[in-house]
């Protein structure tokens, strides 16, 4: 009898068991102490007008999913004070949601793209949502990626 054997990348953690099914996107997974910084499916298809479901498997770490340009790679803004030090302050942009309610996503919004669904975790006593849905009413392809883990991303086709 034929076996197929599993070199050890394969079987070591095994993010693609996780990837979910139907309009879902899932960031992160944990397995032990690994943590992937990687949406699951990295590519998910979906039809005009139906919505995506983000949401976030990792115990240990936060993500967002943000569409258009990157707000900035600064974590923290430094802002000069007249005197003193400066005001050290987390960057708005890169944490919160772009919108007290996320709209569709139509690649023009606030002029240039930009839609961020803020911080995602999974603990019920923090504020940040575990899980936001997006409507996508237009045709294209659209990248998104996460604003804490540089090169986190991934894209929704909308046929
Ligand atoms: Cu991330």
């Amino acid at each position: 009898m034929l076996r197929t054997r599993r070199s050890p990348e394969q079987t070591a953690g095994r993010p693609g068991r996780s990837v979910p099914k139907g309009n879902n996107v899932v960031a992160g997974n944990d397995s032990g102490n690994v943590s992937w910084f990687r949406f699951f499916p990295a590519t998910r298809t979906i039809k005009a007008g139906q919505s995506v479901h983000f949401s976030i498997a990792s115990k240990s770490e936060i993500h967002t999913m943000t569409f258009g340009p990157q707000p900035s790679a600064d974590l923290v803004m430094v802002q000069p004070q007249p005197s003193g030090p400066p005001r050290l302050q987390f960057n708005p942009f890169m944490f919160l949601p772009s919108d007290p309610v996320l709209p569709p996503y139509t690649a023009s919004n606030h002029g240039n793209g930009f839609l961020n669904t803020g911080i995602m975790d999974t603990n019920p006593q923090s504020p940040p949502p575990s899980s936001v849905d997006v409507t996508f009413p237009t045709a294209g392809t659209f990248r998104y990626e996460c604003t804490i883990h540089p090169g986190m991303e991934g894209t929704i086709k909308v046929e």
